[in-house]
């Protein structure tokens, strides 16, 4: 019998790279990937019936195979839109890792305590609130503020999604939240802009006026206009946030990289990254190891 899947995935979706090479650039051990997602698999994981786009599944054991052949020890799963605020592949995936991920889940506003505890016991470690305006609807502010408090006394934090046109307007609303929070993809700058440039300088100023506030440098493949293999051209804007706050950035595979239309970039490639925007190995061992430890696995640090 012909196996049917649940969901057909959009017609112009991407899907990951199937055999990626082994990177060049070696992380050092215990390394963690701390930005990276599960899809389903639809048939078990029903994707939300609000999402903006349906993509292919995309498994958790698929995902501890990349771990390994990177060279990585954990990962930091991010609950993505197109499973909405139902939690449940993320919740599978990190119950299935051996204690080796943790996650970021999405929650509303009428989540319950005992809901909050069980998603902690299982290895959450913060929520998503996500501004981009092609993935999801927009959220009352009071509603995010309500959930901000909420968290906070669980000791989580906050990650925050939005393109870089969309901080000035949002820029207050962020500087109050009150737990440590943490931008993914540096805020999506236009990297086609100067990195000491009016856009990134705002970015800038949300990281050095805000003591709480982390970076992923994450997405080269999202953001730059030159491309693959090198993606030099976000390197500028990596380094900058990196040489400014080495304490308070995080690295991310993003694997399975959604929405990407351009290419699909091979994860190899995006290790290799890595040593051109953190040339020393202590640099590199803050971005890769201590940081992300510090956040998700703080029982570790004494
Ligand atoms: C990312 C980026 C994207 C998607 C999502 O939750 C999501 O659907 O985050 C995107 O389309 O830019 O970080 O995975």
């Amino acid at each position: 019998m012909v196996h049917e899947p649940a969901f057909q995935m959009d017609d112009d979706w991407l899907v990951f790279h199937p055999d990626p090479s082994k990177p060049e650039y070696v992380p050092p051990a215990g390394s963690i990937d701390a930005h990276c997602h599960v899809f389903g698999p639809g048939d078990k994981f029903p994707f939300a019936p609000q999402r903006k786009y349906t993509p292919c599944d995309a498994s958790k054991d698929a995902l501890w195979a990349l771990r390994d052949h990177l060279g990585f020890e954990r990962n930091v799963i991010v609950q993505a839109t197109c499973h909405g605020t139902d939690n449940r592949a993320l919740v599978d995936a990190l119950e299935h890792s051996d204690g080796r991920a943790r996650g970021v889940a999405s929650v509303t506003r009428d989540i319950s305590d005992a809901e909050l505890e069980t998603l902690h016991t299982a290895g959450v470690r913060g929520v998503r609130f996500n501004f981009v305006k092609r993935l999801v609807d927009t959220l009352p502010h009071e509603s995010l503020q309500e959930i901000a408090q909420r968290i906070q006394r669980l000791g989580w934090h906050i990650v925050i999604y939005f393109e870089a046109a969309e901080l000035p307007e949002l820029f207050d609303f962020f500087a109050a939240l009150p737990t440590i929070v943490v931008v993914d993809h540096m805020g999506r700058p236009d990297v086609s802009l100067d990195a000491h440039g009016k856009e990134f300088d705002l970015f800038m100023r949300l990281m050095s006026e805000n003591e709480n506030y982390w970076s992923k440098v994450t997405c080269p493949d999202r953001l730059s206009k030159e491309g693959p293999p090198y993606y030099s051209d976000v390197i500028p804007f990596a380094k900058r946030v990196l040489e400014a706050f080495p304490d308070r950035v995080l690295w991310g595979t993003d694997w399975p990289h959604p929405n990407l239309k351009s290419h699909m970039p091979d994860d190899g490639h995006l290790v290799n990254f890595i040593p051109g925007i953190a040339p020393t190995i202590e640099l590199q061992t803050r971005l890769l190891v201590d940081n992300p430890r510090r956040l998700y696995w703080p029982e570790e640090n004494g």
